[in-house]
């Protein structure tokens, strides 16, 4: 199956599975379940699981397990989409091309909404029979919880606000972005992964390289993000463009340049490709995502 189609397929078993997972919207507290749907259903390139199916179908993880670990992946995603639009943070009110959940609903709301959706992440990939292994489904608990909390996402971007108006060296940028949206789509690849149930292909010398390979995409999403931010407009992109430089906000084209920030792109997906190479074929869902990131439009 060619990759445009095999993408496709993966978005549209995603968004099913969102669409079932989610609460319905008749469902009381209404208000919140329509706006946690409102966020999560219909937009979105849903990389994080792309990652998931990818690694899985390596491992020979079985695809409603996928699905699950999918769902429990966008649902942190979006989580943290949502309050980060918020005017505490970075103010938002496009997203997904169309109004930022504190626009269409309240702050209240969209607070509410980040919250029911992390803990229906973790409710999700806590549910019993999930791995066959029950060891193995605590492992991906704490690897998510671990990838999404102050040592992962929410440190990156507690070290993002914080670096507002502020001149940071390259290094410290490096880290913010490890943290903020490396470590979310690291923990994808490793959780697709750890999902299978092919020993040969989750040794550890396999993991290790997938995990350095999460490592290297993690990093390479954020520096095309930066050059997006600066050169794709606003209706291309589906929420503010420019919005790093009017906030003042380091990123890599305001630190090294557009044109080495370009540079360091292609470096990172060489050493994406390189680190898959020894994987042969059975990577090769990986590395077309891989060049998927670098030559997305939004
Ligand atoms: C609020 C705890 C907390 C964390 C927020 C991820 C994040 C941390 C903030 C998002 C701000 C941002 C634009 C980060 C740059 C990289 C990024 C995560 C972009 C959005 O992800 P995509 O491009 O979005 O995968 P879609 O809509 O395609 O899912």
């Amino acid at each position: 199956m060619k990759f445009p189609e095999w993408m496709a397929n993966v978005q549209r078993r995603v968004e099913q599975a969102l669409e079932q997972r989610l609460p319905a919207a008749q469902l009381a507290p209404q208000r919140l379940h329509q706006a946690m749907r409102y966020a999560a259903l219909g937009g979105g390139k849903r990389v994080r699981p792309l990652l998931a199916f990818a690694a899985g179908e390596m491992t020979g993880a079985p695809a409603d397990r996928l699905d699950v670990i999918a769902c429990a992946l966008e649902s942190i995603h979006v989580y943290s989409l949502v309050h980060d639009d918020m005017p505490c943070m970075d103010d938002d009110t496009l997203r997904r091309g169309k109004p930022t959940v504190h626009v269409q609903y309240d702050q209240a709301t969209a607070l509410l909404v980040g919250d029911a959706l992390q803990t229906l992440a973790f409710e999700q990939l806590s549910l019993p029979g999930l791995f066959d292994d029950s060891h193995k489904q605590v492992r991906a608990i704490a690897m998510l919880a671990k990838a999404s909390g102050s040592r992962g996402m929410a440190g990156g971007q507690a070290i993002d606000l914080d670096s507002v108006g502020k001149s940071i060296t390259r290094e410290e940028l490096e880290f913010m972005h490890i943290h903020k949206t490396g470590a979310l789509i690291r923990a994808a690849v490793m959780l697709g992964a750890l999902a299978g149930n092919h020993e040969s292909a989750s040794d550890s010398a396999t993991l290790e390289r997938l995990d350095h390979f999460g490592k290297c995409i993690g990093l390479l999403f954020q520096v095309i993000d930066d050059i997006l931010d600066e050169v794709a407009d606003t209706a291309t992109l589906g929420k503010t463009a420019g919005k790093d430089a009017a906030q003042d906000k380091p990123t890599y084209v305001s630190i090294i340049g557009l044109t080495p920030a370009r540079t360091l792109a292609r470096e990172l997906a060489e050493e994406a490709h390189d680190t898959l190479a020894p994987l042969g074929a059975n990577a090769q869902r990986l590395k077309e995502i891989t060049d998927y990131i670098v030559s997305r439009p939004f």
